[in-house]
């Protein structure tokens, strides 16, 4: 298996010291050590590749075939939930196990005592507080760095193991998801497609198991099935490998279909693995480095000030905080009275869809010929998804729509602060901030870390020529976090439009925030989509005459339409209604919370103005350190090309 070249090692490692170096005594550390782990995951050449699903997909018999075990002492299988912790699988001549502890403490133990970690059965619930367990013996297929990670189901009835997956996967390279044909991707597994593509994952893998429980039918219809639903949450998946873990464990690798898997798993580490290594490396030295960089690019672009202009800023920002409390309040009370038109409208045009829905799935079944109505039995959850999405889509757009609006408009109004100099202190939409971020460069993005954003183009020139800009700029608040979410998933003029039917969308601003589009946050735990219809098409497939089975499928679609709606109203639709409160709530939470910052801070710059000699000083290793980040970059440009 190809890896990262000596070549390229080197120099990102030298890379790390020339910037630890660089920093010197600022180095806290916190740097210094999570820049050392990123240097021992990358000499080691660690790969972590997870299997991820709900409970009972068949993940530990996978790892344990991956493994060639022949008993499930390190990767226990059982019909009940299982797995309650996160055990990582490596290479190394001997066997042995430690249980790493949340407080940092680590207690090598027997194989015979993993059970007692890892299980809801000795461990519920992970009262015994375990991070990882870390499992190293001669595994075959393990020796050139790749970890092999077993994670606890999904969505399962206990809630820790989510928790203990979303903080886990955004550490690992590649992932294998996997699925089972009886039942078809519910919430829960959306959802946790969603998480992995919200963190980037290099690569996943997608395998339909247990398919020696099936037929070829159902394994044809979960395909067409999963491979719909994979490009509607735009997850890019070659291949959807069908395979029987379980085979596999008791011996038969060639039956089991796990030799496509592994095949696509090698050839990718081949491809890849370098690239990937590359690109963790330096995200990891990076994101320790940024929050001091950050820090400095402020100290800089407020330097030119003397005390008395800084002293200046400060009670003239105290004087405009009182007076603007009314402009701030009619702001608001508009924006009430927009948010509240847009829910009636909303519930009115929901009624209309459920009924429009309803008689579009009983006319589809009632005009389907007598031996299509079997098949039809089948397909009924995909059906019904799509005659949901139809209906819902357009109100839910709307709502969008008008509540974006609100929303701009709000953003627009509320009250600006302006000091001397031109300083102006108020609320940046997301879309501005992307400007913001194009004209002040470095500075802007490095200040949106501690809360402003210093923008202006002639500040931003400044900036950018002599690094030591005052804070003459454009001071602008980040938009909250409910409103970016919000303006960011819909709504004309926004250039990040989610597009409907879109899984997720990234934007940028004010720091990367990865959103759900509103019409699918709708669904919530509804899961409009799939949850609870998988189980429809199955109990009366083949049993009933065509007749009657047409009677239970209006019967049932109708159900499940009315169930479908009831939950959007009674469930959704209150939660849309509060939102307006919340989005207000956060405006105003977060431009205080700002001020106050930018009041301390202005404080701490009238008191402590940096000497000339500290200004040089700073200036220059702000230069260094840019070009070093910079050089970061590029290495992932390199090993990009060269793998
Ligand atoms: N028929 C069949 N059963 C399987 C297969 N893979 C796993 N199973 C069975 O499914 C059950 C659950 O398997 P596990 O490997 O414990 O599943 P898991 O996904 O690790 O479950 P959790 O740890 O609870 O999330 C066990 O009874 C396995 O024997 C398969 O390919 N075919
Ligand atoms: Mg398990």
């Amino acid at each position: 298996m190809f890896g990262i070249s000596e070549f390229d090692r080197h120099a990102l490692i030298d890379w790390s010291e020339r910037l630890l170096s660089t920093l010197g005594p600022r180095a806290n550390a916190n740097i210094a050590q999570t820049v050392q782990e990123a240097v021992d995951v990358l000499r080691q050449q660690r790969f972590y590749l997870a299997v991820l699903g709900k409970a009972k997909r068949g993940k530990s018999t996978l790892i344990n075939a991956l493994l060639g075990r022949k008993d499930d002492l390190i990767a226990p299988v059982d019909k009940l939930p299982v797995s309650s912790a996160i055990s990582r699988f490596r290479y190394a001549d001997r066997e042995q196990a430690v249980v790493v502890f949340r407080d940092g403490r680590r207690q090598p133990i027997g194989f015979e005592r993993i059970r007692e970690f890892v299980t809801e059965d000795h461990n519920r619930e992970n009262v015994k507080a375990v991070d990882v367990v870390e499992i190293e013996g001669p595994f075959p297929g393990l020796q050139a760095g790749l970890e092999l990670v077993d994670t606890p189901g999904a969505g399962s009835i206990h809630e820790h193991h989510d928790a203990l997956l979303h903080a886990f996967i955004p550490q690992a390279d590649a992932v294998i998801f996997l699925v089972t044909a009886r039942m078809p991707l519910d919430q829960d597994e959306l959802e946790l497609l969603q998480k992995v593509k919200e963190a980037d994952t290099p690569k996943m893998f997608f395998a339909i198991n247990r398919v020696d429980e099936c037929g070829e039918q159902d394994i044809q219809d979960a395909i067409a099935h999963n491979t719909a639903l994979l490009a509607r949450v735009k997850l890019d998946v070659k291949t959807i490998h069908r395979i029987s873990a379980k085979r596999a464990f008791q011996g038969d690798l060639a039956g089991s279909g796990l030799l496509g898997l592994m095949d696509e798993i090698g050839q990718f580490l081949a491809s890849s693995k370098g690239r990937v290594l590359a690109a963790r490396f330096v995200s990891r030295v990076c994101n320790a480095v940024q929050p001091l960089a950050q820090a400095i690019d402020l100290q800089l672009a407020s330097s030119g000030k003397t005390a008395a202009q800084i002293e200046a800023d400060l009670r003239s920002l105290q004087q405009q905080k009182v007076s603007m409390e009314r402009e701030r309040h009619l702001a608001e009370r508009k924006f009430q009275a927009d948010w509240s038109k847009a829910v009636a409208v909303f519930k009115a045009e929901l009624n209309k869809a459920h009924h429009q829905a309803t008689t579009e799935a009983t006319n589809r079944i009632s005009e389907t010929g007598v031996f299509e109505i079997s098949r039809l039995a089948r397909q009924l959850p995909t059906v019904l998804t799509e005659i949901i999405e139809t209906h819902l889509a357009p109100p839910a757009q709307h709502f969008e729509q008008a509540v974006c609006e609100a929303t701009r408009n709000i953003l627009a109004s509320y009250p600006e602060l302006r000091l001397a100099d031109g300083i102006r202190v108020g609320l940046l939409p997301p879309g501005n901030h992307h400007a913001a971020v194009g004209v002040a460069g470095g500075t802007a993005v490095a200040a949106v870390g501690v809360g402003f954003a210093l923008a202006g183009e002639a500040a931003a020139a400044t900036i950018a020529a002599a690094n030591a800009a005052a804070l003459s700029a454009t001071t602008t608040v980040a938009a909250p976090s409910v409103i970016s979410t919000l303006l960011a998933s819909a709504g004309p003029g926004w250039e990040f439009l989610a597009p409907l039917a879109t899984g997720t969308a990234t934007v940028a601003a004010p720091a990367a925030v990865t959103i759900t589009p509103l019409w699918v946050a709708l669904a919530g735990p509804v899961g409009w989509t799939l949850a609870g219809l998988g189980a429809l098409a199955v109990p009366f497939a083949w049993k009933l005459s065509r007749e009657r089975l047409r009677e239970k499928i209006v019967q049932v679609a109708r159900e499940h339409i009315d169930n479908v709606f009831r939950h959007v109203a009674t469930e959704r639709v209150p939660h849309c209604e509060r939102m307006g409160t919340l989005i207000i709530e956060d405006l105003r939470l977060t431009f205080d919370t700002q001020l106050s910052e930018l009041e301390a801070r202005l404080v701490t710059l009238r008191d402590q103005l940096p000497d000339p000699a500290e200004l040089a000083e700073l200036t220059s290793l702000n230069n260094h350190l840019r070009k070093l980040l910079s050089e970061g970059a590029d290495f992932c440009t390199l090993s990009q090309v060269g793998t």
